[in-house]
């Protein structure tokens, strides 16, 4: 069996994706996710100048062979681009081989470890009223779990604040869109949101934030300790990670969760924190990190330390993600959530799929491979537009971690 032809298709239906399809000579084909968000050509480029001619003329189901060669072969290892161009291949890949057993993914890679996967939706509102009304729609619509982002006094354009309830989307323009940020405010603000969260909704929602980078280890556990009567399944992404081992001063100071990982792209950047049980969920997602097969690796490794599993699940993850997470988490033993941005209904017309979602839970579909197609006519009629995620500056003019 060979790979015959394969091609990068990107398009903008509400915002941008790119996606790689790979052609067999059984007629069997295969998609996966590319799309990188700000910096979505680069990965199309790597895809179709340097990878698609490497792939043409191999066993499609060799997909471990061909993952090792992606990465050793290039020599230059690891980044971004590179790892979302993998993903992307070995995304493909799998979706292949489990057309050819007939199978939905999730059974070649052990089947079901349970029924349905919990998920967590994204509330957010420019001032704490807002937010706690948009906590409040989310439990009406089922959900489980909720990460409430809010607006905060004196700081314009606080990270995560959408202009709807139900779709987020940061990469608003061509060139960045500036914010501001200030810690002191934000460092008051936060535990007052929680509070009244629950005084509002009771014991039983799960409740999630993320901090996006934003503090330093300190500030983080002090955030952290401020948050504990208020029992958050998590505190995202408390401050940057490239030092795995700033955690160690967050984790000695608070019992507040910590999930870390979005940004990751391999086992090498959460060895430590692992390891050393810094965390307690690993948010690497099947875009961001190889595909299933080193996406597989995180999370054995992780299994050994109790580490969960929480992918990453923004509208910059394309429905392709999300079909082929919704397998991995189906069958990943320590899995532990699921995050699911709505995306838009023109994304969703060009990327049918057969994942859904009920009372709080999605559940994949059955179709053999990852269950998620493209309709490439429809996704013609919504060329790529350059967009960039925000930058975020202190008051006095300083860079910051947006
Ligand atoms: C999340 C993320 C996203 C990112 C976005 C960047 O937890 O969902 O932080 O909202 O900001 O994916 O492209
Ligand atoms: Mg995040």
């Amino acid at each position: 069996m060979k790979i015959t032809a394969a091609r990068v298709i990107v398009c903008s239906p509400g915002r941008n994706f790119v996606t790689l399809l790979i052609e067999t000579d059984q007629g069997v084909t295969g998609i996966g996710d590319a799309t990188l968000n700000g910096r979505e050509l680069s990965v199309a480029s790597y895809l179709t100048d340097h990878v698609i001619p490497n792939l043409i003329g191999r066993d499609p189901r060799q997909s471990e062979d061909i993952w090792q060669f992606l990465y050793r072969g290039a020599y230059w290892r690891r980044g971004p681009v590179t790892m979302s161009a993998i993903s992307a291949v070995d995304t493909a890949l799998w979706d292949i081989k489990a057309k050819l057993a007939g199978m939905p993914l999730y059974q070649l890679l052990g089947g079901k470890s349970r029924e349905r996967v919990l998920v967590y939706g994204h509330a957010n509102g420019n001032t704490l009223e807002e937010t706690v009304d948009a906590v409040g729609q989310y439990i009406a619509m089922g959900y489980k779990a909720i990460r409430a982002q809010s607006g905060i006094p004196g700081i314009a354009k606080a990270y995560g604040v959408a202009r709807g309830t139900l779709h987020y989307e940061p990469a608003d323009a061509a060139l960045p869109t500036e914010t501001v940020w200030d810690t002191p405010k934000y460092l008051r603000f936060v535990p007052k949101l929680f509070e009244k969260l629950r005084e509002t909704y009771g014991d039983e929602p799960e409740l999630l934030h993320d901090v996006h980078h934003r503090l330093t280890p300190n500030e983080a556990a002090q955030l952290g300790k401020s948050l504990e009567p208020y029992r958050l399944f998590w505190m995202e992404d408390a401050t940057p990670a490239e030092n795995q081992q700033a955690f160690r001063l967050i984790r000695e100071r608070t019992t507040t969760p910590l999930a870390v990982g979005e940004i990751f792209n391999t086992i090498w950047d959460c060895k430590e924190l692992i390891e050393n049980q810094l965390i307690d969920y690993i948010r690497t997602t099947v875009l961001r990190a190889g595909g299933i097969t080193h996406l597989r690796r995180i999370a054995d490794f992780a299994a050994l330390y109790q580490v969960r599993t929480g992918s990453h699940g923004a509208t910059d993850l394309s429905p392709v993600t999300m079909g082929a997470a919704l397998h991995f988490d189906t069958w990943v033993p320590n899995f532990g959530i699921q995050e699911y941005m709505r995306h838009s209904e023109e994304t969703d017309a060009v990327f049918p799929h057969d994942y859904r979602f009920e009372a709080g839970h999605l559940y994949c579909g059955e179709s053999p491979g990852h269950g998620v197609t493209i309709d490439e006519e429809l996704a013609a009629k919504y060329p790529y537009k350059p967009a960039q995620l925000p930058i975020a500056r202190l008051e006095d003019g300083t860079m910051w971690n947006w």
